[in-house]
């Protein structure tokens, strides 16, 4: 008998249906939204926008109403969520950027623990060796997504869906008519805002129609209750004070809300501090992974190879509803387009106050994006018989070197205090822990701002982390 089930045991233990039964990690996906403020989303509030599939999504999820976003636009978002790094330690800091080589992501951690990983659509992240995921091309066609999560039933599988919705230019989903649309108070109403702002809302409705389209795939391959889904806001909206390139909320807070049948309450909401750094070591404690004893391969400037961000399962399990003290974002304006200059942005924010560091205030912050064009022109020109609207006008180009925010009393960031000498305890404490962070992440403030070109190109030679002899490979395509 011994002999035989000797033979026999590697045969048994080879069998789909042994390994099946023992497979108990959940799947995985992630959907990113494509500059999406928070706000603009049915069950944040928004008087207008129709998302019916993400309020049901929602309606099961737990909301997770403290996450915050460590950068400002699309790639060094994307590298952060996915590498669980914060973006200056990385080199993935500039936009249309790349991790430092040896840098791993969630993908390289779940591809080694057995799962299959896969990409939709939006990419934006590199070197290619860092993110090993299968590529699914196109956002509107779910077939070859159906092929990859159904292909092995043995296999559990994380994917990625990276919309691009509502990026601009906004040409996509249902009509909203620009007079019947509540313009938010921190835009300036006129009729360019408006028709604008209804076609990002077309967009947004659009990215809710892709939701349900992945929730019903999901449901027809009876995969709903083994599968965690995070659906992610990304990092605000490409209007004038709509948050992107800039560090304050409408930018780097983020809306989040989080599935996963069994575990996670439905309907339930935490206030937990949180960042997109926490994603990827939540996802690797929830397939039974120990986040704290993984190499990053990107070592901190203290030489400490762990993740910047930490798991919050214990949130999700509803067993705590702490996590963070504070969370940290940056902005670096050098590769942005239409950039002229230097305008870098540092920030740290707890429960209440932000503390914001502009670098160079004596500079003039130009991009391409909120400073060109519609609709900031008409704003301008509106302006001139406005001088409340000019000085808001002005604020988008020229900044003072330090601001500081109550987000209780004044969610939309537009009475800075940071000379009130009543909060100066609070203003200290605020700079003590955004230096620990900028020491930490080996920030060298306009130095780093500099070297952001660098990090742009297809290889890291030239820059100061260059490893020696290394070849570098090229970035992935930015869209
Ligand atoms: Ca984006």
């Amino acid at each position: 008998m011994k002999p035989i089930l000797h033979l026999l045991l590697p045969c048994l233990l080879c069998l789909p249906w042994f390994t099946q039964a023992a497979e108990t990690r959940p799947n995985f996906l992630i959907i990113i939204a494509d500059d999406l403020c928070w706000r603009d989303l049915g069950y944040e509030g928004s008087p207008d926008v129709k998302t019916p599939n993400l309020d049901k999504l929602r309606s099961g999820s737990m909301h997770l109403k403290g996450m915050f976003n460590p950068a400002t636009s699309c790639s060094p978002t994307r590298h952060s969520l996915y590498t669980g790094l914060y973006p200056i330690r990385s080199g993935a800091y500039p936009n249309h950027t790349r991790v430092y080589e040896g840098t791993k992501s969630l993908f390289t951690h779940l591809k080694t623990a057995g799962y299959r990983v896969a990409l939709q659509n939006k990419e934006h992240v590199g070197p290619a060796a860092s993110f090993p995921y299968e590529h699914i091309a196109g956002a509107d066609d779910l077939t070859e997504t159906n092929s990859f999560v159904t292909r092995d039933a043995t296999q559990p599988w994380f994917m990625v869906f990276a919309s691009n919705d509502p990026h601009s230019p906004w040409s996509r989903g249902p009509k909203y008519d620009p007079a019947k649309i509540t313009v938010p108070p921190y835009f300036h109403d006129n009729a360019i805002t408006r028709d604008a702002l209804a076609k990002y809302f077309g967009e947004i409705s659009k990215l809710d129609e892709q939701v349900g389209a992945l929730m019903k795939m999901l449901a027809d391959t009876k995969q709903s209750g083994s599968t965690v889904v995070l659906f992610v806001s990304e990092q605000g909206s490409s209007f004038p004070y709509g948050g992107k390139w800039s560090v304050y909320d409408n930018g780097i807070h983020a809306s989040a809300i989080l599935r996963w049948p069994g575990k996670v309450k439905p309907g339930s909401s935490s206030s937990a501090l949180m960042q997109y750094v926490d994603v990827t070591p939540t996802f690797l404690a929830a397939a039974g992974i120990d986040p704290t004893k993984i190499d990053v391969g990107c070592p901190d400037a203290h030489g400490a190879t762990g993740f910047d961000g930490r798991s919050f399962l214990t949130v999700l399990l509803g067993e705590t509803d702490t996590l963070r003290d504070y969370v940290f974002a940056q902005h670096t304006t050098i590769g942005t387009n239409g950039a002229i200059g230097p305008y870098p942005m540092r920030a740290v924010r707890d429960t209440r106050y932000k503390l914001i560091r502009n670098l160079a205030p004596e500079l003039t912050y130009t991009i391409g994006g909120i400073h060109k064009g519609e609709p900031i022109e008409s704003w301008q020109a509106d302006a001139k018989n406005d001088p409340a609207l000019a000085a808001r006008v002005a604020h988008l180009f020229n900044r003072p070197g330090e601001e500081l925010y109550d987000l209780q009393t004044d969610p939309y960031e537009t009475k800075n205090i940071a000379t009130d000498s009543a909060l100066a305890e609070i203003k200290a404490k605020l700079q003590k822990e955004l230096d620990a962070w900028i020491s930490q992440q080996g920030d060298k403030d306009l130095e780093t701002e500099k070297l952001a070109n660098t990090r742009q190109g297809k290889s890291d030679e030239g820059h100061p982390k260059a490893k020696k002899n290394g070849k570098g490979k090229a970035k992935k395509k930015a869209e």
